[in-house]
């Protein structure tokens, strides 16, 4: 499946695309709620600032074989290679997801099931990610499917290079819009996803997820159809 099909701008860039990121930020949160749960990764409360392992409440930590997990990093914490950076605060809250891919087989993933959907109604994803290692390649993978393994939607959505950044995080928002193919439920999974793998850290940052329904009338971005396997 091809890559991630709009890319919005850093919030400090000016002009049509600032303004667009607005009304798109604005959008994602203005037709519905938001059907995430914990989007903001806020809880668990980890009380001090560090990395902690664990896919925060909510959100599950799928059993795919990986070596790494899902990570809340709560405060602007050290980047631990010793240049004297901090990865950044979040914009956010206190926390934020951390998708780590340190390994071909350590490329750590995040779920939640989301209730609600009703089939043919219009629905707007949105996740604000970054780059936080400055890796060459990285690429955040959104699959949604439904209980019995049929994948609907596979995006891969390609992160620019960016941090650490030692002050705020430079997150940017991707979002796009579909129609729901069902009733029901649909697991959203996030994954860290490098490909080719280029060795070294490549950590993706996540926060302020949000789905929610849109208007009939919003144009979708690309069309659900189902198929099997991984
Ligand atoms: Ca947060």
């Amino acid at each position: 499946m091809s890559d991630f099909l709009i890319r919005f701008a850093h919030p400090a860039a000016r002009g049509l695309a600032a303004l667009s990121l607005l009304a798109a930020a604005c959008a994602a949160h203005a037709d519905g709620p938001n059907m995430i749960r914990n989007g903001s990764f806020e809880l668990p409360d980890e009380g001090a600032d560090g990395l902690y392992l664990g896919s925060g409440d909510d959100w599950f930590w799928p059993s795919n074989g990986a070596l790494a997990g899902p990570r809340i990093i709560r405060g602007n914490i050290d980047d631990g290679i010793g240049d004297g950076m901090t990865y950044g605060a979040t914009h956010w809250g206190n926390q934020y997801l951390d998708l780590a891919g340190e390994s071909p087989d350590g490329l750590a993933s995040d779920q939640q099931m989301v209730s609600g959907f009703v089939a043919g109604a219009k629905y707007k994803f949105t996740v604000w990610a970054a780059n936080i290692d400055n890796s060459p390649v990285v690429k955040l993978q959104i699959k949604m499917d439904n209980a019995a393994g049929t994948v609907y939607a596979k995006r891969h959505i390609r992160i620019p290079t960016g941090g650490p950044w030692n002050t705020k995080i430079g997150f940017k928002a991707y979002s796009f819009a579909f129609a729901s193919p069902v009733t029901g439920p649909l697991w959203v999974t996030l994954s860290n996803h490098i490909s080719p793998f280029t060795g070294g850290p490549a950590q993706i940052a996540i926060d302020n997820v949000s789905l929610v329904q849109v208007s009939d009338d919003t144009p979708v971005d690309f069309v659900m159809a189902p198929s099997m396997g991984e």
